[in-house]
Protein backbone atom coordinates (compact mmCIF):
# COMPACT_ATOMS: atom_id res chain seq x y z
CA UNK A 1 0.00 0.00 0.00
CA UNK A 2 2.57 2.54 1.14
CA UNK A 3 4.83 1.56 -2.26
CA UNK A 4 1.74 2.52 -4.42
CA UNK A 5 1.23 5.59 -2.55
CA UNK A 6 4.14 6.99 -3.12
CA UNK A 7 3.94 6.42 -6.77
CA UNK A 8 1.16 8.71 -6.89
CA UNK A 9 2.84 11.25 -5.57
CA UNK A 10 5.51 10.83 -8.02
CA UNK A 11 2.87 10.97 -10.97
CA UNK A 12 1.63 14.21 -9.46
CA UNK A 13 4.67 15.88 -9.15
CA UNK A 14 5.75 15.21 -12.61
CA UNK A 15 4.09 18.62 -13.41
CA UNK A 16 5.06 21.19 -10.90
CA UNK A 17 1.34 21.10 -9.35
CA UNK A 18 2.12 24.01 -7.17
CA UNK A 19 2.83 26.54 -10.28
CA UNK A 20 0.86 29.64 -10.87
CA UNK A 21 -0.67 30.13 -14.17
CA UNK A 22 2.23 30.82 -16.77
CA UNK A 23 1.25 33.24 -19.85
CA UNK A 24 2.41 31.57 -23.35
CA UNK A 25 4.18 33.90 -26.27
CA UNK A 26 2.84 33.36 -29.02
CA UNK A 27 5.01 32.39 -32.32
CA UNK A 28 5.55 35.77 -34.90
CA UNK A 29 2.57 35.13 -37.41
CA UNK A 30 2.80 32.93 -39.88
CA UNK A 31 4.81 30.88 -37.61
CA UNK A 32 4.49 27.58 -35.64
CA UNK A 33 6.24 27.06 -31.90
CA UNK A 34 6.12 24.33 -29.33
CA UNK A 35 6.59 24.17 -26.09
CA UNK A 36 6.92 21.12 -23.42
CA UNK A 37 5.60 20.90 -20.50
CA UNK A 38 6.56 17.38 -18.53
CA UNK A 39 5.00 14.61 -20.70
CA UNK A 40 2.77 17.78 -22.44
CA UNK A 41 3.55 19.77 -25.01
CA UNK A 42 1.50 22.60 -27.16
CA UNK A 43 1.62 23.55 -30.43
CA UNK A 44 0.81 26.78 -31.45
CA UNK A 45 0.67 27.85 -35.18
CA UNK A 46 -0.11 31.04 -36.46
CA UNK A 47 -1.34 32.35 -39.79
CA UNK A 48 -0.21 34.78 -41.94
CA UNK A 49 -2.17 38.31 -41.41
CA UNK A 50 -3.78 38.12 -44.74
CA UNK A 51 -4.77 34.49 -44.75
CA UNK A 52 -8.41 32.84 -43.48
CA UNK A 53 -6.63 30.47 -42.37
CA UNK A 54 -7.26 29.52 -38.52
CA UNK A 55 -5.49 29.72 -35.37
CA UNK A 56 -4.56 26.21 -34.31
CA UNK A 57 -3.73 25.47 -30.71
CA UNK A 58 -2.88 21.56 -30.42
CA UNK A 59 -2.13 19.79 -27.41
CA UNK A 60 -0.38 16.78 -27.38
CA UNK A 61 1.06 14.10 -24.91
CA UNK A 62 2.90 10.38 -25.18
CA UNK A 63 -0.15 7.84 -25.67
CA UNK A 64 -2.49 10.43 -25.75
CA UNK A 65 -5.02 11.06 -28.15
CA UNK A 66 -4.06 14.98 -29.56
CA UNK A 67 -6.68 17.69 -29.85
CA UNK A 68 -6.32 20.92 -32.03
CA UNK A 69 -8.55 24.12 -30.96
CA UNK A 70 -8.87 26.45 -34.09
CA UNK A 71 -9.78 29.98 -33.59
CA UNK A 72 -11.05 31.72 -36.69
CA UNK A 73 -8.65 34.51 -38.28
CA UNK A 74 -10.54 37.24 -40.35
CA UNK A 75 -8.01 39.03 -42.43
CA UNK A 76 -10.53 41.83 -42.70
CA UNK A 77 -12.22 42.08 -38.87
CA UNK A 78 -10.41 43.91 -36.04
CA UNK A 79 -9.97 41.24 -34.04
CA UNK A 80 -7.77 40.07 -30.35
CA UNK A 81 -5.22 37.10 -30.59
CA UNK A 82 -5.71 34.43 -27.83
CA UNK A 83 -4.28 34.99 -24.63
CA UNK A 84 -3.05 30.99 -23.90
CA UNK A 85 -1.54 30.10 -20.07
CA UNK A 86 -0.41 27.05 -19.07
CA UNK A 87 -2.41 25.55 -15.50
CA UNK A 88 -2.82 23.12 -13.18
CA UNK A 89 -6.74 23.02 -12.89
CA UNK A 90 -7.83 19.13 -13.27
CA UNK A 91 -5.76 16.96 -10.64
CA UNK A 92 -7.69 14.22 -12.14
CA UNK A 93 -4.57 13.64 -14.25
CA UNK A 94 -1.09 14.09 -14.73
CA UNK A 95 -0.64 16.73 -17.46
CA UNK A 96 -0.91 20.69 -16.81
CA UNK A 97 -4.10 22.01 -19.05
CA UNK A 98 -4.06 24.83 -21.48
CA UNK A 99 -6.22 28.15 -21.04
CA UNK A 100 -7.25 30.02 -24.38
CA UNK A 101 -9.47 33.23 -23.25
CA UNK A 102 -10.04 35.49 -26.10
CA UNK A 103 -11.72 38.59 -26.24
CA UNK A 104 -14.65 38.68 -28.43
CA UNK A 105 -14.45 42.73 -29.09
CA UNK A 106 -17.62 45.19 -28.17
CA UNK A 107 -18.60 47.13 -25.07
CA UNK A 108 -18.67 45.07 -22.00
CA UNK A 109 -18.50 41.52 -23.95
CA UNK A 110 -16.75 38.66 -23.60
CA UNK A 111 -13.73 36.79 -22.79
CA UNK A 112 -14.43 33.54 -24.45
CA UNK A 113 -12.94 31.01 -22.43
CA UNK A 114 -11.91 27.39 -24.04
CA UNK A 115 -9.59 24.70 -21.94
CA UNK A 116 -7.75 21.95 -23.28
CA UNK A 117 -7.76 19.23 -21.03
CA UNK A 118 -6.54 15.06 -20.62
CA UNK A 119 -9.38 12.82 -19.91
CA UNK A 120 -8.64 9.42 -20.16
CA UNK A 121 -5.78 9.46 -22.60
CA UNK A 122 -7.48 11.94 -24.73
CA UNK A 123 -7.30 15.37 -25.02
CA UNK A 124 -10.79 17.25 -24.97
CA UNK A 125 -11.62 21.23 -25.59
CA UNK A 126 -14.06 22.17 -22.46
CA UNK A 127 -16.19 25.12 -23.45
CA UNK A 128 -15.53 27.59 -20.89
CA UNK A 129 -18.36 29.87 -21.70
CA UNK A 130 -18.44 33.54 -22.26
CA UNK A 131 -17.46 36.37 -19.59
CA UNK A 132 -17.67 40.03 -18.53
CA UNK A 133 -14.34 41.58 -19.34
CA UNK A 134 -11.59 41.31 -22.40
CA UNK A 135 -9.52 38.13 -20.66
CA UNK A 136 -9.88 35.29 -17.77
CA UNK A 137 -6.66 34.20 -16.16
CA UNK A 138 -7.59 30.99 -13.77
CA UNK A 139 -6.33 31.71 -10.00
CA UNK A 140 -6.33 29.70 -6.75
CA UNK A 141 -8.66 30.96 -4.63
CA UNK A 142 -8.52 28.60 -2.11
CA UNK A 143 -4.48 27.86 -1.70
CA UNK A 144 -5.02 23.75 -2.56
CA UNK A 145 -2.66 24.28 -5.57
CA UNK A 146 -5.34 24.00 -8.18
CA UNK A 147 -6.49 27.27 -10.64
CA UNK A 148 -9.78 27.63 -10.92
CA UNK A 149 -12.04 30.06 -12.76
CA UNK A 150 -12.87 33.51 -10.27
CA UNK A 151 -14.73 35.90 -11.99
CA UNK A 152 -18.21 38.34 -11.08
CA UNK A 153 -21.31 36.48 -11.54
CA UNK A 154 -22.53 38.63 -14.63
CA UNK A 155 -26.35 38.11 -14.02
CA UNK A 156 -25.93 40.91 -11.49
CA UNK A 157 -25.06 43.09 -13.92
CA UNK A 158 -26.65 46.06 -14.81
CA UNK A 159 -29.83 44.43 -13.09
CA UNK A 160 -30.50 46.99 -10.51
CA UNK A 161 -27.94 49.93 -10.77
CA UNK A 162 -25.52 50.97 -14.07
CA UNK A 163 -22.58 48.82 -15.21
CA UNK A 164 -19.99 50.34 -13.59
CA UNK A 165 -21.65 51.34 -10.15
CA UNK A 166 -22.02 48.07 -7.96
CA UNK A 167 -19.59 44.84 -7.51
CA UNK A 168 -20.99 41.30 -8.64
CA UNK A 169 -20.53 38.50 -6.22
CA UNK A 170 -17.83 35.70 -7.14
CA UNK A 171 -18.75 32.88 -8.65
CA UNK A 172 -16.05 29.83 -9.09
CA UNK A 173 -15.68 26.78 -11.46
CA UNK A 174 -13.14 24.29 -11.13
CA UNK A 175 -12.37 21.75 -13.69
CA UNK A 176 -13.00 18.15 -12.83
CA UNK A 177 -12.19 15.48 -15.96
CA UNK A 178 -13.01 17.79 -18.67
CA UNK A 179 -16.26 19.07 -16.88
CA UNK A 180 -16.66 22.48 -14.76
CA UNK A 181 -18.26 22.23 -11.75
CA UNK A 182 -19.58 25.67 -9.76
CA UNK A 183 -18.44 25.40 -6.69
CA UNK A 184 -19.68 28.75 -5.26
CA UNK A 185 -20.84 27.29 -2.20
CA UNK A 186 -18.14 24.77 -1.21
CA UNK A 187 -17.40 26.95 2.21
CA UNK A 188 -13.77 27.38 1.05
CA UNK A 189 -14.95 30.00 -1.19
CA UNK A 190 -16.48 32.11 1.56
CA UNK A 191 -13.20 33.87 2.19
CA UNK A 192 -13.52 35.22 -0.77
CA UNK A 193 -17.15 36.96 0.15
CA UNK A 194 -15.81 38.27 3.49
CA UNK A 195 -13.69 39.97 1.52
CA UNK A 196 -15.91 41.48 -0.71
CA UNK A 197 -18.76 41.76 1.60
CA UNK A 198 -17.43 45.39 3.01
CA UNK A 199 -17.57 46.83 -0.18
CA UNK A 200 -20.90 45.82 -1.31
CA UNK A 201 -22.30 46.96 2.25
CA UNK A 202 -21.19 50.16 1.86
CA UNK A 203 -22.60 51.04 -1.80
CA UNK A 204 -25.70 50.02 -0.39
CA UNK A 205 -25.27 52.52 2.55
CA UNK A 206 -24.73 55.04 -0.46
CA UNK A 207 -28.24 54.05 -1.82
CA UNK A 208 -26.69 51.74 -4.48
CA UNK A 209 -29.21 48.69 -5.15
CA UNK A 210 -27.29 47.20 -7.43
CA UNK A 211 -24.26 47.43 -4.41
CA UNK A 212 -27.58 46.26 -1.72
CA UNK A 213 -28.32 43.21 -4.13
CA UNK A 214 -24.97 41.84 -4.53
CA UNK A 215 -24.73 42.48 -0.37
CA UNK A 216 -28.04 40.76 0.58
CA UNK A 217 -26.60 37.45 -1.82
CA UNK A 218 -23.06 37.46 -0.05
CA UNK A 219 -24.32 38.14 3.16
CA UNK A 220 -26.77 35.55 2.67
CA UNK A 221 -23.57 32.70 1.90
CA UNK A 222 -22.56 33.34 4.89
CA UNK A 223 -25.18 32.91 7.23
CA UNK A 224 -26.28 36.33 7.77
CA UNK A 225 -29.53 37.06 5.68
CA UNK A 226 -31.72 38.60 8.00
CA UNK A 227 -28.98 41.21 8.97
CA UNK A 228 -28.03 41.80 5.39
CA UNK A 229 -31.91 42.15 4.57
CA UNK A 230 -32.63 44.68 7.40
CA UNK A 231 -29.74 47.19 6.46
CA UNK A 232 -30.87 47.22 3.01
CA UNK A 233 -34.39 47.69 3.66
CA UNK A 234 -32.94 51.04 5.70
CA UNK A 235 -30.37 51.84 2.76
CA UNK A 236 -31.77 51.15 -0.86
CA UNK A 237 -32.85 54.13 -3.29
CA UNK A 238 -36.59 54.68 -2.71
CA UNK A 239 -36.01 57.05 -6.21
CA UNK A 240 -34.65 54.50 -8.40
CA UNK A 241 -37.37 51.90 -10.82
CA UNK A 242 -34.29 50.34 -12.18
CA UNK A 243 -34.57 46.76 -11.74
CA UNK A 244 -38.86 46.77 -10.78
CA UNK A 245 -40.30 45.60 -14.04
CA UNK A 246 -38.95 42.52 -16.43
CA UNK A 247 -39.61 40.31 -19.53
CA UNK A 248 -39.35 36.66 -19.18
CA UNK A 249 -38.86 35.60 -22.97
CA UNK A 250 -39.40 32.56 -24.69
CA UNK A 251 -36.65 30.33 -26.29
CA UNK A 252 -36.87 32.80 -29.04
CA UNK A 253 -36.26 35.99 -27.09
CA UNK A 254 -39.69 37.45 -27.71
CA UNK A 255 -41.39 38.79 -24.35
CA UNK A 256 -43.73 36.13 -23.39
CA UNK A 257 -44.63 37.95 -19.49
CA UNK A 258 -43.85 41.42 -18.27
CA UNK A 259 -43.77 41.41 -14.21
CA UNK A 260 -43.74 44.92 -12.56
CA UNK A 261 -42.51 44.66 -8.78
CA UNK A 262 -44.26 47.34 -6.44
CA UNK A 263 -40.83 47.84 -4.87
CA UNK A 264 -37.29 47.06 -5.15
CA UNK A 265 -37.56 44.54 -2.10
CA UNK A 266 -39.49 43.18 -4.14
CA UNK A 267 -37.87 42.55 -7.28
CA UNK A 268 -34.54 41.43 -5.70
CA UNK A 269 -36.33 38.71 -3.28
CA UNK A 270 -37.65 37.30 -7.01
CA UNK A 271 -34.42 37.57 -8.42
CA UNK A 272 -32.18 36.17 -5.40
CA UNK A 273 -34.74 33.16 -5.43
CA UNK A 274 -34.74 32.62 -9.20
CA UNK A 275 -30.60 32.76 -9.04
CA UNK A 276 -30.66 30.35 -5.71
CA UNK A 277 -33.24 27.71 -8.00
CA UNK A 278 -31.28 27.95 -11.15
CA UNK A 279 -28.97 24.90 -11.99
CA UNK A 280 -25.43 26.34 -11.82
CA UNK A 281 -24.21 26.76 -15.38
CA UNK A 282 -21.40 28.98 -17.29
CA UNK A 283 -22.58 32.31 -18.60
CA1 LIG B 1 -3.82 18.49 -14.58
CA1 LIG C 1 -7.62 26.03 -5.89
Amino acid sequence: MRAELAVIGLLLLAWPARAAPQKLPLPQAPGEQTLQFGDASLTIAMPAPESHDSIRITASALDTKPVTLSLDHDPEAHEFPPDISVAEMDSSNTTPEFFISRFSGGAHCCAMVQILDLVAGQWRIVDGGGWDGSEIIPQDADGDGEEEIVHGDDRFLYLFSCYACAGTPVQVFKLVEGALADVTMSPLFRGLDEKDLPDFKQGCADHDNGACAAYVAVASRLGRHDEAWRFMLEHYNRESNWGLSECFATHSGKCAAEVDYPSYPDALAAFLARINAAEPSLP
